[in-house]
């Protein structure tokens, strides 16, 4: 696509370097931990060793003595104030502080108030506990089986540890399309319990200010409106009243959905300025970051394919347990429990299908939230992407040539699921067509024949993923009852510079470019002249916030429609400078002329500078508008990835020797964002597909608590990505965009487990569990006689 504007105005289709990174490459940015108050006091919490078990009792008085230390809080310090608990955003309940037992191994159990963080820290380890072991219950099948402790006593009528069951799709149709099916194909398929690590912990610091009753908190969060809402309605019996709450979002290090929930320790915080009157800083250290935070995925799956001899898919079956450990605090629409994992039919035309899934409680972290993934969305694409592979090694078909088959054919769109949604636009065997190509596919299926024969194990693996991104439309999506729409407000200056404030809040996504080209597009305004602010609540339109890739889909639409609002307001200022009506205006951006007479034309600045100084009689002074987006449809972004891995047959190790992705995200704004986003993305593929896991013992110890278990792929990790994208616009968004953020780390782990697979097959490998660690791989090689 070219540009319509020069690369001096570098609206869309520019790849214009980052207007947010002279800051942060020197050094300069603002996170929560850069703001020191005068007087800041340290807060540091106690986490139990256990992962179920009573409390006993809460020895302060060691640390009460430790120098700096000033007060420490315990659950029953909160209870007091009915602040023990708060909801989650799935509705349950989750203990700030434990009054009586605690949940998972590193639960929050009490608080240290001090004056240095260092106090803290000695105070923190000088609080004893004594705790009295409960039975543990880790695994999700043995928490439903009869008998099992029961974990949630605090719910009066609770009898068993199942939180919901939730069904999706045509049970009949599918159960008849499975009898009458010709092949079918049934798995077991787990994706482990992750982690977010992004470069920057959880943390915040907390004002309440005493004379002016006024409660100011930076905090890390990807949603500073709805968590203002949301302490208005938890704490509004104690005085924090919505216009009383400024949640100011700095610059954040990396959210990827970690930082969406609401976590005990940002509500301690707050307690204890609202107590002191001092502020309070509380940050995590990496390891509290790593074993009590949300955590994602953790589902446990069985899916069924149906198909015909001929290799034309029917019909899917899937039943889930989800693990949510001690609470659901998924950060889901209200209305899905198991986020938008019915989009589980992926780019396949099929018939039918039908989902079910159950929500557990276990002695663990709560969540899910979704790792880089829009509710659920890697789950299902693993799923389907992993069985439609093992369809075409199963009829001995090419899995390519399958996937052709069976793709939802671009003369169909816009695409009705079997499962109910209406994918806006594809063109999903262009992708595939253009990943084979760049990737030379008959060519390594040659190549791998060869090896075979020589005892090498080469494999190539396809994932075809389509993505469902950029909630709302609010008819169907809610947090906690709001809305999810998003917003953008724009002032022109008179001088015809301009700032522009948002609803969302960039975590490294570079929001003040791309946003400023989008309005640079619309306007004409150069994007340097734009400034760009988000994530503070006292100036910026409420908004929900940035996840699920939504950024660009609903609050780059409100950018595109609030600039129309001021380009309609400018059409009038030009018509009245010029003498001429309206119509007879013609716009390219940046400049009104006079139909027929090209010479007679006012600029946007001139237009700007007349709202302000030479306004028509009856008009409103002032150049600004605002757009609360709605959006009619989300926006369904999609690709083809193929990885080419080889596998050392002495130590099952997986050697990626190619991968190439190509995205489709409709209209791009900034390629060289987009193509740091699926850089980022795919790297955080290649991390849960290999390497990144969380379990847990049977005694509920975390396995994985630190960077030492917990493998987070480094520069030496990563291959080289080959990237490249095709362009199918959205046909609802103003600006024909999808977005972008997440596809990369939804598509890729599927094309590397079943590269490994593919390598495999002949063995008679049938599968592998993400991660696939070498110790996995070399069992198997072993078992099958490959290696001893
Ligand atoms: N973009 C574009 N053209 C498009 C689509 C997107 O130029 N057609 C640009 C956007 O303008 C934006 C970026 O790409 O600058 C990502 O846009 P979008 O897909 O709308 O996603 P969001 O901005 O809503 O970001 C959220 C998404 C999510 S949910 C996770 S998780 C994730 C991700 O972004 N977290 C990230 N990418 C991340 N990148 C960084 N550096 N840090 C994170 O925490
Ligand atoms: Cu899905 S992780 Mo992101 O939505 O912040």
């Amino acid at each position: 696509m070219t540009p319509r504007t020069s690369p001096e105005v570098g609206g869309m289709g520019h790849s214009m370097r980052r207007k947010e990174d002279p800051r942060f490459i020197r050094g300069k940015g603002t996170y929560v931990d850069d703001v020191e108050l005068p007087g800041m006091l340290w807060l540091d919490i106690v986490r139990s060793p256990y992962a179920h078990a009573k409390i006993v009792r809460i020895d302060t008085a060691k640390a009460l003595a430790t120098p700096g230390v000033l007060a420490v809080i315990t659950g029953k310090d909160l209870e007091k104030y009915n602040l023990h608990w708060m909801p989650t955003l799935m509705s349950d309940t989750q203990m700030v502080l434990p009054v009586d037992k605690v949940m998972y191994q590193a639960q929050e159990v009490a608080a240290v108030l001090a004056t240095s963080r260092y106090a803290a820290a000695d105070g923190a380890a000088a609080v004893s506990v004594d705790y009295d072991p409960l039975p543990v219950v880790v695994d999700p099948k043995k928490a439903l089986a009869p008998g099992a402790p029961v974990l949630r006593t605090d719910k009066k009528d609770k009898k068993d540890n199942h939180i919901w069951h939730w069904e999706w799709g045509d049970r009949n149709a599918t159960d008849r399309a499975f009898d009458g099916a010709e092949v079918t194909v049934k798995q077991d398929i787990y994706i482990p319990r992750i982690h977010v690590s992004s470069i920057e912990t959880c943390g915040c610091v907390a004002y309440f200010d005493k004379v002016n009753d006024k409660l100011t908190v930076w905090m890390t969060t990807q949603a500073p409106h709805a968590i203002r809402t949301v302490f208005a309605l938890v704490a509004g019996h104690v005085g924090l009243e919505e216009h009383k709450i400024r949640i100011i979002s700095p610059d954040i290090g990396g959210g990827f959905g970690g930082k969406v929930p609401v976590y005990p320790g940002y509500v301690i915080a707050v307690a204890a300025s609202v107590l002191t009157g001092k502020p309070v800083k509380w940050i995590e250290d990496r390891m509290e970051n790593l074993q009590a935070d949300s955590f994602a995925r953790d589902y446990h799956i069985t899916a069924e394919l149906a198909a015909k001899k001929d290799g034309t898919l029917t019909a899917l079956r899937i039943k889930t347990l989800a693990d949510h450990g001690y609470t659901d605090a998924a950060a889901n629409p209200s209305k899905f429990p198991a986020g938008l994992f019915h989009v589980c039919t992926g780019s396949y035309d099929l018939k039918a299908a039908h989902v079910e899934v159950d929500g557990v409680y276990t002695n663990k972290p709560p969540g899910g939230i979704a790792y880089r993934c829009s509710f659920r969305v890697t789950e299902a694409v693993h799923t389907i992407e992993r069985m439609v592979d093992l369809m075409a090694h199963q009829l001995g078909q090419d899995p390519a040539e399958l996937r052709m088959k069976n793709f939802v054919k671009p003369e169909q769109f816009p695409y009705k699921s079997a499962l109910g949604w209406e994918y806006d636009s594809g063109n999903y065997g262009g992708a595939l067509q253009k990943a084979m190509e760049q990737i030379g596919y008959a060519q390594l299926r040659r190549e791998q024949v060869e090896k075979r024969q020589r005892g090498q194990l080469m494999g190539i693996g396809i994932s075809s993923f389509t993505e469902i991104v950029g909630a709302g439309p609010s008819k169907h999506f809610d947090i906690l009852g709001l809305k999810m729409f998003d917003s953008c407000e724009i002032r022109v200056h008179p001088t015809g510079k301009a700032i522009a404030r948002f609803g969302t809040k960039s975590q490294g996504q570079g929001h003040e470019t791309t946003y400023a080209q989008i309005l640079a597009e619309e306007l004409g305004i150069p994007a340097k002249d734009i400034q760009i602010e988000e994530g503070d609540t006292d100036t910026a339109p409420y908004g929900l916030g940035t996840y699920a890739s939504r950024s660009t889909p609903v609050a780059g639409a409100a950018a595109a429609v609030a600039a129309g609002k001021v380009r309609d307001k400018a059409r009038k200022l030009a018509a009245h400078m010029l003498e001429v009506a309206e119509e007879d205006l013609v716009w390219e951006p940046g400049k009104f002329s006079v139909k027929g007479a090209p010479s007679k034309s006012k600029t946007i600045q001139e237009c700007a500078f007349a709202a302000y100084t030479n306004h028509p009689q009856g008009m409103e002074a002032g150049l600004e508008a605002v757009s609360y987006y709605d959006p009619p449809n989300l926006t369904y972004p999609f690709g083809s990835y193929i990885c080419v891995v080889d596998i050392d047959t002495g130590t099952g190790e997986v050697k990626i020797r190619r991968f190439v992705a190509i995205d489709d995200c409709g209209n791009i704004i900034n390629p060289m964002i987009v193509e740091g986003q699926v850089h980022g993305g795919l790297t955080m593929g290649l991390a849960p597909a290999l390497y990144e896991e969380i379990s847990y013992d049977e005694n509920g110890n975390i396995q994985g608590g630190s960077f030492i278990d917990y493998l987070v792929p480094t520069a030496v990790e990563t291959p080289k990505w080959e990237v490249g994208n095709t362009v199918t616009p959205s046909p609802h968004h103003p600006l024909g965009a999808k977005g972008v953020g997440e596809s990369a780390t939804v598509g890729a782990p599927a094309a590397i487990a079943n590269a490994v697979v593919d390598a495999l097959w002949h063995l008679g490998v049938r599968h592998v569990d993400i991660p696939i660690t070498p110790a996995k791989v070399w069992k198997l090689l072993r078992d099958k006689g490959v290696t001893e």
